[in-house]
């Protein structure tokens, strides 16, 4: 049996137990914080030698210098070529839905001439730059995906990033050839078989040989998180994400085997990965936990899944559709499926979510591979405020302000009042000479 907890919004202490599945907080452990800083400062101070020594001593990598420890652009053009025919296709096919999604979502440059009483001539805008230059960090091992590589360099492409230095650890010198066949197919600039801090490190302060970036994306581990959220400052990072999570509400009338294998696929990801059923018909929830035990064994990793479905898996029994609705708003998850009829409809109640899957054909593994929006979404909740990885996150906004001669004298007064408001004589005055002029 597979110990999934059971909740009902109908119960007096429904509030408090949906609170407690939910409590995740990403806990600062003090001993890794201590390693990275100090992880941080060495790379910091003595660049290649050091990432060179981390390097060994955690991933058992020898190498005599840097230029050892990075992946020609030949290797990586063979790994792509290398690729069986259905898995070049597939990633191929991937990678255009993505990049066709995402060109949709460059912001443009604007500007407008302000025409008012006493402003004539003058011109405000935003000017859109692309980052000069990109880190991209790739977890080494299992949790190593050629699609977030994908979902992560995309976006930056799109939007004219200078340059793509991506870094992967690869303990004990084993590397993947899906993920450096993706690297090629987006055309990443220059790949470092390094990870952990000091490759956040390297990254952010750059080395000898690994140029300084200007922002740091992708997912990793404590220690990277640690790193990213140590380093934010100098650079820029997208987002600390928490384990996946899928929230499904459902009308009772999609095959449960469907929901059981969605509810698996992000269960698969992590033992702390959360997945939630949200339906107002007690005996189709019956189906689907009929269905999770017939088919758990089946599943490879089941015992990740299990550990996920018993850590933070619930079979929630609602009193109707509105409701699912507002306690989905309440979650915020990373993932929504409204497995329903007539889902289009139900939309409009849905406020926080990263993102939506409408009606029972769109499974979220489409999301996560190929349907073309990004798989890297905000979790925990933040999809209350935040959003999932875009173009928009590898472009910067500048304003542009071009004050006419007549406009200088009526904003002049405006400011120079305002600024001996504030005590500033140097911003009045500043304003004031145009005014004088
Ligand atoms: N569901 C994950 C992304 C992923 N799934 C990659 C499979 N591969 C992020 O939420
Ligand atoms: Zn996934």
């Amino acid at each position: 049996m597979i110990a999934i907890k059971r909740l009902n919004s109908a119960d007096a202490d429904f509030a408090t137990r949906l609170d407690a599945l939910l409590a995740f907080e990403a806990t600062q452990d003090e001993g890794i914080e201590r390693t990275v800083a100090d992880i941080l400062a060495d790379v910091r101070a003595r660049g290649d030698a050091a990432v060179i020594e981390y390097t060994q001593r955690f991933d058992g990598l020898q190498a005599s210098s840097m230029t050892a420890l990075e992946i020609p652009q030949k290797a990586l053009q063979e790994a792509l070529h290398g690729l069986p025919v259905a898995q070049r296709q597939a990633l191929e096919a991937a990678a255009s839905r993505v990049r066709s999604y995402h060109q949709r979502q460059t912001l443009q440059s604007w500007q407008y001439e302000d025409d008012g009483a006493g402003t004539r001539g003058t011109m405000l805008g935003q000017k859109i730059t692309p980052l000069d230059r990109v880190g991209l960090y790739v977890p080494g091992g299992k949790a190593s995906y050629p699609s977030s590589v994908l979902m992560n360099a995309i976006p930056a492409r799109v939007a004219g990033v200078g340059e793509l230095i991506m870094v992967v650890p690869t303990p004990a010198g084993e590397q993947n050839p899906l993920v450096l066949a993706a690297a090629a197919l987006v055309g990443v600039d220059r790949v470092f078989t390094i990870g952990g801090a000091q490759a956040v490190a390297a990254l952010a302060y750059g080395t000898q040989t690994v140029p300084p970036v200007d922002k740091i994306v992708g997912p990793g581990n404590a220690y990277v998180a640690a790193a990213k959220r140590r380093v934010f400052g100098v650079v820029g990072i997208d987002m600390v994400a928490g384990p996946s999570e899928i929230l499904v509400i459902c009308d009772g009338h999609t095959d449960p085997d469907w929901v059981a294998m969605d509810l698996f696929s992000q269960a698969e990801h992590d033992e702390l990965a959360q997945s939630l059923l949200l339906c107002p018909d007690a005996a189709y929830i019956e189906r689907v936990a009929a269905a999770l035990e017939r088919l758990l064994p089946t599943m490879p990793r089941r015992q990740v899944i299990r550990a996920a479905l018993e850590n933070r898996g619930a079979l929630i029994e609602v009193r109707d559709l509105d409701e699912a609705c507002r306690i989905a708003n309440r979650i915020a998850p990373e993932h929504l499926e409204l497995s329903l009829e007539d889902a289009e409809a139900w939309v409009a109640k849905i406020d926080h979510a990263g993102a939506i899957f409408i009606g029972r054909y769109s499974s979220e593994s489409l999301g996560d591979y190929c349907a073309g929006p990004n798989h890297v979404l905000p979790t925990s909740g933040s999809a209350r405020f935040s959003s999932p990885l875009g173009v928009y996150d590898f472009q910067k906004r500048t304003s542009l302000i071009r004050v006419s001669q007549a406009a200088s004298k009526t904003l002049g007064r405006i400011a120079a009042t305002l600024a001996y408001g504030e005590g500033l004589p140097a911003h009045a005055r500043s304003a004031e000479y145009r005014i004088e002029s």
